[in-house]
C-alpha cells in the first residue's frame, strides 16, 4: 500500500476532490500554508493500492495546472532591508507537488 500526499493550488481542489471520489479513491483533504509564498493551499492525503498509483497521479496530473502567482514585496518595520525582496516578483506554482510513501501497516477500526 501507498500514501500519496499531493499538495495542490486552492483553485484545483474541488475539481481534483471530485475526481478522485468519482475515482474510487479514498482520501482526506488538510488545510496547508506553503512554506515561500506563505500563502494557503490544500494537502490530499490518499492512502491506495500499489497498482492504482499511476491512476491516481494521472488523475492529480489532469486536474493541477500551473499558473503564476505574484509574491508581494517584504516590508521592514525598522528599516532594515537586508535580504529583502523589494520588488514584486512572480513566482509559478504546481501544478502539483507530490510525495509517495510506502504505508508500513493500515489499520482501520
Ligand atoms: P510554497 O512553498 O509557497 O512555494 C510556492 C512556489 O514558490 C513553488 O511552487 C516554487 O515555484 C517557488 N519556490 C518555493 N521555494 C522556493 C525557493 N526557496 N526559492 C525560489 N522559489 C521557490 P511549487 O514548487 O509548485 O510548490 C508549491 C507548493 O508545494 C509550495 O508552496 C509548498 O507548499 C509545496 N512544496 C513544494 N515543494 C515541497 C517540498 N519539497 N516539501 C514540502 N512541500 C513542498
Amino acid at each position: 500500500m501507498k500514501l500519496v500526499l499531493a499538495v495542490v493550488q486552492d483553485q484545483d481542489s474541488g475539481g481534483l476532490q471530485d475526481a478522485l471520489v468519482e475515482g474510487g479513491f479514498h482520501t482526506t483533504k488538510l488545510a496547508s500554508t506553503g512554506g515561500f509564498l506563505r500563502a494557503g493551499n490544500t494537502t490530499f492525503m490518499i492512502g491506495t493500492e500499489d497498482g492504482k498509483v499511476d491512476e491516481l497521479l494521472q488523475l492529480i496530473h489532469h486536474h493541477c495546472h500551473s499558473r503564476t502567482q505574484v509574491m508581494a514585496p517584504m516590508s521592514s518595520l525598522d528599516g532594515n532591508t537586508d535580504g529583502y525582496t523589494m520588488h514584486p516578483v512572480d513566482v509559478e506554482v504546481g501544478g502539483a507537488t507530490v510525495f509517495v510513501l510506502d504505508v508500513d501497516q493500515f489499520r482501520h477500526f
